[in-house]
């Protein structure tokens, strides 16, 4: 795997703040992901921004008293804050009503697909509000599933079995407005012409056999049914204007945000280009050259959209190139102390919001955990006395004790500097040999989307080295062998430095006070030296804790 990659992680809606579900689903993975690809020294480019339209933002805006765009700019910071703290760092966050290069490129693409025959102006029947006087596309209905008999489906997708809905399809569907019945109207929207290419997505998907199982199936399965013509444009104010200023069928409609929005991708990387002093057309270098692999970081309820409605949208438009990889991760649920698991749900109260959990307690172990209970192949559950508990056996007790006993050890007995190596014992040889695979064996599995496997990995190298520790017993060896006690200290030394650059893309926090404390620059803390040798006598840093002791909810109380 070398080369140029454009990574991706899903946009969230601007519409607030993030929960410890958001981070699991897509925002975790691909910022270890990108932090593992720059260690590697590949050329990166890191996306993400807000998805600001559509139905989602609008309602929030009523029922918040402000406007869209009030609403879209508000929690589109605080969302980066969110970000920012737990130490996901984008190249740029933008926003899809933040820069006119999103409205460009979206019409520039609509247009393109009418060009080039994959969009068809159709009439058709839509539901109407006669209360509030509107269409009322999308979220602005909610009925019952026809597919699996869900109440409270909204009418863009059903949650509870993931299939793409519209209004119309639901059973008993009321407006989320009014509370009225709608009513059906005629009126006119562009339809994207998705049957025409099934059989290129298809092949496509069939040749991705190194896809994740519920990615490749779930999209193989929609290709098995009929994928009639879907409306790409809706009768809604807040969007990305139809671009046919001479059809007056175009006023009053734009973009559906399920059509804009994945273009944001690709309209913030414009933009980020524009900020590193170039030009917005450099895009291209990212998403037109074979030679840069994209990757899209989502959660579950996306595959649709990213695998077969997008993948269409790019064949379509036909200078794009496909994506690589869509590692998609599942939903995580939630489980509260003697209750039943459940879903997290933002609007039940269900969710442990990333502000929350900040003001209390360091990133890194909320970073460990959600790595460790990852959804990378069938949904799993959150559990916050499972995050201390693991915070404190795993995180405290095996990686931070080992390299706080060594530090400290080299800090009192060698004067702070690395000891030299001398003879080395077979048990020495065996350590400085487990230590030497470590990088190669956790990058195969990162390069695979496995980062809960790799991180074991990462894990089960520190346990094995906390036993060379206690076999060696460098505390009884000073006493009768300064010089073996040495090697044993750099052997140690040498391993703190592999784990500091093996947990970088997951602890990126614990990782850069281990490279202080081992005064490692830049260059020694890369992938591929991650196993050279520190050099004899280089002085160290003060020894730091690199994780803290996490209190039980309960046990802070009493
Ligand atoms: N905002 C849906 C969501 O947040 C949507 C993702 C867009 S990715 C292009 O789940
Ligand atoms: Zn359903």
């Amino acid at each position: 795997m070398t080369g140029r990659f454009t990574v991706t992680a899903a946009l969230p809606y601007s519409n607030g703040r993030l929960h410890v579900g958001h981070m699991a689903g897509c925002y975790l993975p691909a910022d270890t992901f990108v932090r593992y690809l720059r260690s590697r020294g590949e050329e990166v480019a890191f996306i993400c921004g807000s998805d600001d339209y559509g139905v989602p933002v609008s309602l929030t805006a009523r029922k918040e008293g402000r406007t869209p765009r009030e609403v879209a700019d508000f929690y589109r910071a605080e969302q980066k804050r969110d970000f920012d703290g737990l130490g996901i760092e984008f190249d740029i966050y933008s926003g899809t009503s933040a820069t006119e290069l999103h409205t460009e490129r979206s019409q520039q693409i609509f247009l393109s697909l009418l060009e080039n025959g994959f969009l068809e102006k159709r009439s058709c029947e839509q539901l109407y509000d006669p209360e509030a006087q509107m269409f009322l596309p999308d979220r602005y209905v909610e009925g019952i599933c026809p597919f699996c008999d869900t109440g409270g489906a909204r009418g863009d997708q059903c949650e509870a079995c993931g299939k793409l809905l519209e209004p119309r399809l639901l059973i008993r569907p009321l407006s989320v407005i009014t509370g009225a019945e709608p009513e059906m109207r005629r009126t006119v929207h562009w339809h994207f012409k998705l049957s025409e290419f099934k059989d290129r997505l298809r092949e496509w998907i069939e040749s991705h056999d190194e896809w994740r199982p519920m990615v490749r199936n779930f999209s193989l399965g929609l290709l098995e049914q009929d994928l009639p013509a879907r409306a790409i444009t809706r009768d809604l104010q807040w969007g990305v204007p139809v671009p046919l200023p001479d059809d007056p069928d175009a006023e009053g409609k734009v973009l559906y945000v399920w059509f804009d929005a994945p273009i944001g991708y690709v309209s913030f990387t414009a933009q980020w280009c524009r900020e590193q002093g170039g030009e917005a057309e450099d895009y291209t270098r990212w998403w037109k050259d074979p030679d840069s692999k994209i990757i899209h970081f989502i959660g579950e309820d996306n595959v649709v959209f990213h695998a077969v409605v997008w993948p269409a949208v790019l064949m379509g438009e036909g200078t794009f190139q496909l994506p690589d990889n869509i590692p998609a991760n599942c939903f995580l649920n939630i489980q509260f102390p003697g209750k039943e698991e459940e879903k997290m749900s933002t609007s039940r109260g269900t969710a442990i919001w990333i502000k929350d959990y900040l003001e209390r307690y360091q990133p890194d172990p909320l970073r460990y955990y959600l790595t460790m209970v990852a959804p990378e192949r069938q949904r799993t559950a959150f559990n916050f006395e499972d995050l201390a508990r693991r915070n404190n056996e795993e995180l405290v007790a095996a990686l931070g004790n080992f390299v706080h006993r060594n530090m400290t050890f080299a800090d009192r007995y060698f004067d702070g500097r690395a000891p030299r190596r001398g003879d080395l014992s077979q048990q020495d040889q065996e350590q400085l040999d487990m230590i030497a695979g470590l990088p190669q064996k956790v990058g195969c599995l990162m390069e695979d989307y496995r980062f809960k496997d790799a991180l074991h990995e990462v894990m089960a190298a520190a346990r094995l080295s906390n036993k060379y520790f206690d076999h060696r017993q460098p505390w009884a060896l000073r006493k009768v062998d300064m010089e073996t006690c040495g090697s044993v200290i750099n052997v140690c030394l040498n391993t703190v430095k592999t784990l500091a650059v093996v947990m970088a893309p997951f602890l990126p926090f614990a990782a850069r006070k281990a490279a202080a404390m081992l005064r490692a620059g830049e260059d020694e803390m890369r992938w591929s030296a991650a196993a050279e040798p520190l050099p004899e006598g280089r002085e160290l840093g003060e020894p730091e804790i690199l994780f803290e002791k996490m209190e039980l909810p309960e046990q802070q109380e009493g």
